[in-house]
């Protein structure tokens, strides 16, 4: 095949010049024109200023990064192509307690959706009252189950009363600061409930009364911008209901005046501790938004775009402190490639759809291309045109469509801005794919210790005859209580000096250490389940101390006020000759939280307490939990921080007296179920590609540079298991290898118009150049791998075949080494060869960054 003039390299560097004009001249207009917008919808799409629009939205909560973090965030998901914003608005977070509002910091909504207000775009706003999210009790403040007569999410005066008086609270503070879109703010949709549907048949008929309650109160906050509610069919008329799954393709809303909206559409899933951890391939999260769009959705969110972190105590109950979520962002907000930028080229490829998507009152229907392949032509009278291919084939496939053979991979789209030229296929990834590396991991060390003390001893202690409930009794103020009691065993129940025996909890939410005669008998996590312990006894008076712990409260599911933590039903001693011992109604004492968390332990610096701590940490069944401190200085540079405490157990982090929430590293995910290597084709589901078998489900914990001072931070641990802390670690992420693998006809989302229009012979879109690139700062400083040719294998284990250009490691080392970045064009003249004249050839290459 003769090289098409088309493809010359001029061309597409002026191609590639043309389009960052374009995006300029467009952000210009954007960044500068922020202006009152009228938000309506038809049965076809929202309206922005009575003009339709396909909508690319992500979701980022702001608590799960920092202040400083939001405009790199918001600047990244803007230049993946993202429109909107999508956040939950998280009630326990703005009013812990009753009456008393808190917008700082982290929860400073108003500034963050200034932000995002500055780069152009807008948002989509979920104001709860309930808000999953995997969330600590979905959102809802602790005092709220105690406010009284009151149950959740039904028909109940209590419940409606308080949640009236936060949606009104929210609405009047982001009118007041001149949020909401026809202010001339970014807010151009707003969400009440959440997932409703999911759990309403189990509240009856109040259920009904309370969603139709709920959507007729938010449109009377007179927010004046479309309410949606996903997961919630049965939506009243005012109100849009909308679709969350990891597939929206085909769905329709409850009534044909509302357009189809995708609120949650997985880019990957939640990790549970001691869990694997959740990918998702971004051709199958391609596939999915593609053929949501074909098939005539008109808004799509990513849930999460940036996944970030559960600080402090904000995961719901049992989920790992990282939200990474495998999305585009990952849980540092650093660039998830390819994962980021093929979605962007996805975006860019349906953004030159627009127009004639906009055009269509009706979704056109199928056009059947095959058993398992489908078109979908949008085409408006005044003559725009765009299809959409798709097959959902297991195996590659060619099509005829409108008169010409294209080839479709299997389980793809193929997106076609004018109806002829493909410049996007989901199965065809041109994003470059980056391995992080943790750079130059500094010891931390001098650790000092100071020993909690096993069992109520403070004088907030109690007594009562029976069980309390955890949640009741410490008010989601700590993750601890304490519980303890006697037993007396008498000397011919224990033959020899000391009997086995098991300790039975009835039910126990989440964890529990326990102890007999103050040494340490073993963890239990049960999980809401029965826990039973092995321990020992000795003749007479016994101590039974226990620490149990929440993991954060449920999150999910109906009747949520009344879930209960700590040990439920009984307790009992199993195993004795002389029976069962009931130890339920004994007469208990409790401790609500540590001895450290009263004095402030975290809060520590050089100086303050010195006298609590010892030189060495000494760990052992005696000395079960252990405060540990000391200093570190902050690593240069301005990539994100990661803690690597792989050496620890399990217990909560804090640098600088600033949560960096729980960790349990000594939890591993199973050893079996994981596909490094997922295969993409076929319906996904969140356990399909399940990564890190074997491993701790979570030993590298977020520390934002924002929290940090140059020098001497002080970082505290509470230690619950042991560990060897010398071992810890602070290190940098930054990209470190990076690798790429395109063929000569890789497709490129450029205007039709920029190459049509320029006297060219032909329609035929620009073809995309292999693209490597380091973070800024960086540079490309070595070439590991380069073939022009038909090399095979995956990204970081290429394979040269017989077809192979041997100037292809020059051509690129002259091209990239020593550059932040590089664009090399896959045409045989670059080469100065063309290693076998009439075979379809790819250019893959491999770098490192330093
Ligand atoms: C909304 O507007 C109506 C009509 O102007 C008014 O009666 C009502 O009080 C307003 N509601 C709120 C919450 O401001
Ligand atoms: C896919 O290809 C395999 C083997 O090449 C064949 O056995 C199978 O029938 C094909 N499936 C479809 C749906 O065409
Ligand atoms: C329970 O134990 C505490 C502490 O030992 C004691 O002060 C209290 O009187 C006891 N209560 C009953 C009802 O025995
Ligand atoms: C350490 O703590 C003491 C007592 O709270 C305080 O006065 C001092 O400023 C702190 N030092 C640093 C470096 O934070
Ligand atoms: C990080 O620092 C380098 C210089 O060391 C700079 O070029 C780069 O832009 C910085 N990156 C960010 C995100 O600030
Ligand atoms: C590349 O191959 C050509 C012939 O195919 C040969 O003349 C040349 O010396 C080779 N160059 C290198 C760097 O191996
Ligand atoms: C809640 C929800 O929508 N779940 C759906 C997520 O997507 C999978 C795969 O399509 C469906 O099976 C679930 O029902």
């Amino acid at each position: 095949m003769v090289p098409h003039p088309y493809l010359q390299t001029w061309n597409i560097m002026a191609a590639i010049r043309i389009w960052i004009w374009m995006c300029f001249v467009l952000e210009l207009l954007l960044q500068n024109h922020v202006m009152a917008v009228t938000v309506s919808y038809d049965q076809r799409a929202l309206k922005l200023d009575g003009q339709r629009r396909m909508l690319i939205s992500g979701s980022i909560h702001y608590p799960r990064s920092t202040s400083k973090m939001w405009p790199g965030l918001i600047a990244k998901a803007k230049e993946g192509g993202l429109d909107v914003i999508q956040t939950y608005v998280f009630w326990n977070g703005h009013e812990p307690r009753k009456g008393v509002y808190n917008y700082a910091g982290r929860y400073n909504l108003p500034k963050f959706l200034r932000l995002v207000s500055e780069a152009g775009m807008y948002v989509s706003l979920r104001i709860g009252p309930y808000v999953c999210a995997e969330w600590n009790s979905g959102g809802f403040p602790a005092w709220l189950r105690f406010v009284p007569g009151i149950e959740f999410r039904t028909d109940n005066e209590p419940f409606k009363l308080e949640t009236q008086r936060f949606v009104n609270h929210v609405v009047a503070m982001l009118k007041k600061e001149m949020l909401f879109a026809w202010q001339g703010g970014p807010i151009i949709l707003a969400q009440i409930e959440n997932e409703y549907g999911n759990i309403d048949a189990s509240y009856g008929e109040a259920g009904q009364r309370y969603m139709n309650w709920i959507a007729n109160m938010a449109v009377a906050t007179n927010a004046s911008v479309p309410w949606i509610m996903c997961q919630q069919s049965q939506a009243p008329l005012s109100v849009i209901n909308t679709c969350n799954g990891f597939y929206c393709d085909g769905w329709r809303p409850n009534s044909d005046g509302k357009p189809a909206l995708w609120t949650e559409n997985w880019t990957g899933w939640f990790q549970g501790w001691g869990e694997a951890a959740p990918t998702r391939p971004v051709q199958d999260i391609a596939f999915a938004v593609a053929r949501f769009f074909q098939k005539g959705g008109s808004f799509q969110n990513y849930y999460m775009y940036h996944g970030g972190t559960n600080f402090e105590r904000t995961g719901v109950e049992s989920v790992t402190t990282s939200y990474d979520y495998d999305a585009p962002l990952d849980e540092f907000g650093d660039i998830r490639q390819p994962k980021w930028g093929h979605l962007k080229d996805l975006h860019a490829a349906l953004k030159l759809c627009e127009p004639a998507l906009v055009a269509v009152d009706i979704v056109p229907p199928h056009i059947s291309l095959g058993p398992y392949q489908e078109a979908h032509v949008y085409r408006s009278s005044s003559g725009t045109c765009a299809a959409f291919l798709a097959s959902w084939s297991k195996n590659d496939t060619v099509v005829e469509f409108q008169g010409q053979s294209y080839d479709l991979p299997a389980w793809s789209v193929s997106i076609l801005p004018d109806c002829k030229s493909v410049v996007f296929n989901t199965a065809k990834v041109g994003a470059q794919t980056v391995t992080m590396g943790m750079q130059g991991p500094i010891p931390i060390t001098n650790w000092v210790s100071s020993h909690e003390p096993l069992g109520p001893q403070l004088g907030n202690k109690f007594s009562a005859m029976g069980l309390v409930e955890q949640i009741t009794t410490t008010q989601d103020t700590t993750d601890y209580l304490w519980y303890m009691t006697t037993v007396q065993v008498s000397e011919s129940a224990v033959p020899n000096g000391t009997a086995q025996a098991t300790l039975v909890m009835s039910s126990l939410r989440d964890v529990a250490h326990t102890f007999v005669n103050y040494i340490y008998s073993g963890t239990v996590n049960a999980n809401g389940h029965q826990a039973a312990q092995a321990i020992s006894l000795r003749p007479g008076t016994n101590s039974i101390t226990i620490l149990s712990m929440t993991m954060g409260l449920q999150g999910y599911g109906p009747f949520l006020e009344k879930e209960k933590a700590g040990i439920q039903y009984g307790v009992r001693i199993e195993g004795l000759p002389s029976g069962t011992m009931e130890l339920g109604g004994n007469n208990w004492t409790y401790q609500v939280g540590l001895q450290g968390e009263y004095k402030q332990l975290y809060k520590v610096n050089e100086s303050y307490f010195s006298a609590d701590w010892d030189k060495t940490f000494e760990f052992d069944d005696r000395n079960f939990l252990s405060w540990i401190k000391t200093g570190f200085d902050t690593p240069a540079g301005n990539g994100s921080l990661a803690l690597d405490l792989s050496s620890m157990g399990k217990g909560q982090a804090w640098v600088n007296g600033l949560s960096l929430g729980r960790y349990w590293s000594s939890f591993r995910a199973q050893n079996n179920g994981c596909h490094e290597n997922c295969d993409y084709h076929g319906s996904f589901g969140q356990t399909k590609c399940l990564t890190k078998c074997g491993q701790p489900s979570q030993y590298w914990y977020h520390v934002p540079r924002q929290w940090l001072l140059p020098k001497r931070n002080s970082i505290v641990l509470f230690e619950e298991q042991g560990g060897n802390p010398e071992a810890i670690t602070i290190a940098t992420r930054m990209p470190q290898h990076i690798c790429s693998h395109i063929s000569e006809s890789h497709p490129f989302p450029l205007p039709v118009a920029s190459w049509t229009k320029r006297g060219s012979l032909t329609s035929m879109p620009p073809r995309a150049p292999l693209l490597l690139e380091c973070a800024p700062g960086q540079y490309i400083s070595r070439i590991s791998f380069a073939s022009y040719g038909t090399p095979s294998g995956d990204c970081g284990g290429f394979v040269l075949s017989s077809c192979h250009a041997n100037t292809s490691s020059d051509v690129l080392r002259k091209a990239c080494v020593g550059r932040q970045k590089c664009a090399v064009p896959i045409v045989s003249s670059i080469f100065g060869v063309d290693p076998c004249p009439g075979l379809s050839k790819s250019l893959a290459a491999a770098a490192e960054c330093a």
